[in-house]
């Protein structure tokens, strides 16, 4: 695609001064056909980024190997470069703009060069929508241009729908010139962590990521520009970007009812956003698995939209009993990322559910075996793929409107004292839960298990501005529409443990049975007894017909754990203290009831 297919002429300047900065030795202008996308994916394979994988198998699909060093999101290198320090808040990396923007003018200038610089012009959310926001990324990687083809909505009718309009300008390169004649790798990146940045300026807004080509770090559409520079966006504007799944369940009576859920990472959020129930007459639809934007409707509710336009799942543990539909999801046209390639030309994972192939290639390249003892996937290996490819997409995921939402959950591994479901009183109290959200961490995530770390909303890594601001927002819901009118608020625990060790829970698709009740307490049918901590159900209240948990193992479930709870509470204090004078007067309060009415019983 050529320039003159945009008049746009801000773009076009600054499509200019960024090619001046990075010193390409071409500029490419993608259109987001299928035939751009064919040719890239051609010459990655002739480049060995891509390996193509068996036609008649996985028809459309490629696999990806990273650089060792580069396999995840870099928190610790993820700044928000806000004026003032105190607006990016303590639970964010803070900079100086003046300062980044001299550090990023110097890592940049030449970055590119002896590569393609691309520009892909990007929209999140349907285009044309009103609340949809278009991006321009420019990048170096044409990895990065293959998967967000797949991400949002990419090429021609996004730069159509952006018009004269403004954009959020997103810069990206994997920081590894080439000088003349030097061969390139599969995978260039700056291997020094030292030297990556994942930069945003939510004042400008504008983001700048350098040295990686790994998923957060380079698809800028998503966790850049769809939480953090959109949370700000959003608190200015009066909606909310969030880190939340969004699924539809319908009732054997036909009633439709909309669920926004956000959990920490590694919590299972893309296999509840696709489950298949076990309650007979239950459907889900999925709508989204990762992010939601939120704004009040006309009619006084809250809806959700998905602004992504695919998923980017996490490989290992994705089967056909963990997620069938994300399985079926990812039989064709779709990217894998760090997984093993077996001799027949597909791929493998860890809890894959099918055999380890006798021998394969690992993801760093090396031939591999199960009795090596290595892991043949990396833990953080991803699939990239379209959303309409689900085959329990909801007929409505791209509706520009968005869904009505009816409830939030939060919720996290907790193997003590949380209960299984638990329904907040108000929504201040449902502001409470949300702020206090947290997870234990597993081994496999990093590397001291068992440790709790408080990840308000799920949106410790992702909220763009201080987070004790970010709480009053959603404080500030209370008071913008009828009350009634706004989502019940729950918090689930599917991760509880007994003192042995052992789940007490099955999970999986039994989550259908919580997710009835939570539907039923909609309704206000649902049976429930209220507590110190909020509404539990009942033991009669849950539907666990056909399935047999023992009743000590139910009651433990849905007890309040009194000593648990203080704990709990002494915990949140010790958080909440964090953020000083900035907490909001209305959650220190929540915290106060919730002391009383533990002490009292
Ligand atoms: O490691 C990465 O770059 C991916 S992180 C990710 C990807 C998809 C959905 N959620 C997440 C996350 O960390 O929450
Ligand atoms: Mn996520």
């Amino acid at each position: 695609m050529s320039t003159s297919l945009t008049k746009n002429q801000k773009l076009l300047q600054w499509i200019e001064e960024i090619t001046k900065l990075c010193k390409p030795a071409s500029v490419h202008w993608c259109d987001g056909s299928q035939a751009e996308y064919d040719r890239l994916c051609e010459e990655m394979v002739k480049h060995g980024t891509f390996t193509r994988l068996n036609p008649k198998t996985r028809p459309g699909s490629f696999l990806a190997r990273s650089h060792a060093s580069d396999v995840a999101r870099v928190e610790d290198r993820t700044y928000i470069c806000a004026e003032n320090k105190q607006d990016a808040g303590l639970t964010n990396n803070w900079s100086d703009p003046a300062a980044m923007r001299q550090t990023l003018n110097k890592l940049f200038d030449g970055c590119m060069a002896g590569r393609t610089l691309y520009v892909i012009p990007f929209s999140m959310g349907p285009i044309g929508s009103p609340i949809a926001k278009v991006g321009i990324e420019i990048t170096d990687s044409a990895y990065v241009v293959a998967n967000m083809r797949i991400m949002t909505r990419m090429g021609k009718a996004a730069l159509d729908a952006l018009g004269d309009g403004d954009f959020i300008p997103c810069v990206h390169s994997v920081g590894a010139p080439l000088k003349p004649g030097q061969a390139d790798v599969p995978w260039p990146c700056e291997p020094d962590p030292a030297k990556k940045y994942i930069v945003h300026f939510p004042q400008d807004p504008a983001i700048w990521s350098y040295g990686s080509g790994y998923g957060g770090n380079a698809l800028l559409g998503k966790k850049c520009l769809a939480l953090r520079i959109a949370s700000v966006l959003a608190r200015k504007e009066g909606w909310m970007a969030e880190h939340m799944l969004i699924l539809a369940l319908t009732s054997p009576a036909g009633k439709k009812y909309y669920v926004a859920a956000a959990f920490p990472s590694a919590c299972g959020k893309t296999n509840l956003a696709m489950m298949q129930p076990s309650i007979p007459g239950w459907t889900v639809r999925c709508l989204g698995d990762d992010i939601a934007w939120i704004r009040l409707g006309a009619d006084g509710r809250l809806y959700a939209m998905n602004p992504e336009y695919g998923f980017f799942g996490v490989a290992p543990g994705t089967s056909q009993s963990s997620n069938p539909n994300a399985m079926a999801t990812i039989t064709k046209n779709s990217i894998f990322t760090n997984v093993v390639l077996t001799p027949d030309g597909d791929v493998w994972w860890e809890d894959m559910g099918v055999a380890a192939p006798a021998k394969g290639i690992d993801w760093e390249g090396q031939e591999w075996t199960q009795a090596s003892g290595r892991k043949g996937a990396h833990p953080n290996a991803r699939f990239t793929a379209p959303a309409s490819q689900c085959p329990v997409i909801d007929p409505d995921w791209e509706n520009p409107e968005g869904v009505p939402i009816s409830a939030f959950l939060f919720g996290g591994r907790r193997p003590s004292t949380i209960p299984l479901v638990n329904e907040a009183f108000d929504w201040e109290h449902g502001v409470f839960m949300g702020s206090s959200t947290g997870s234990e961490t597993t081994a496999a995530a990093l590397g001291q298990a068992g440790v709790l770390r408080r990840d308000p909303f799920a949106m410790l890594p992702f909220c763009g501005y201080n987070m004790a601001d970010y709480f009053a927002h959603w404080l500030s819901f209370g008071q913008k529409t009828d009350r009634n009118k706004l989502p019940k608020v729950f918090f689930v625990n599917w991760f509880r443990k007994n003192a042995h060790g052992k789940w007490l829970w099955p999970g999986y698709g039994e989550n259908s049975r919580i997710l009835k009740w939570i539907c039923e307490r909609v309704d206000g049918t649902g049976k429930a007894v209220r507590t110190p901590i909020g509404w539990l159900p009942t033991p009669e209240g849950l539907d666990l017909s056909g399935i047999n948990i023992p009743t000590a193992d139910l009651q433990e479930l849905l007890a309040v754990d009194r000593e648990g709870w203080n704990k709990e509470a002494d915990n949140i204090a010790e958080y909440y203290a964090k953020f000083g004078e900035r907490l909001p007067a209305a959650l220190r309060q929540q915290l106060t009831s919730l002391k009383e009415r533990l002490a009292v019983g």
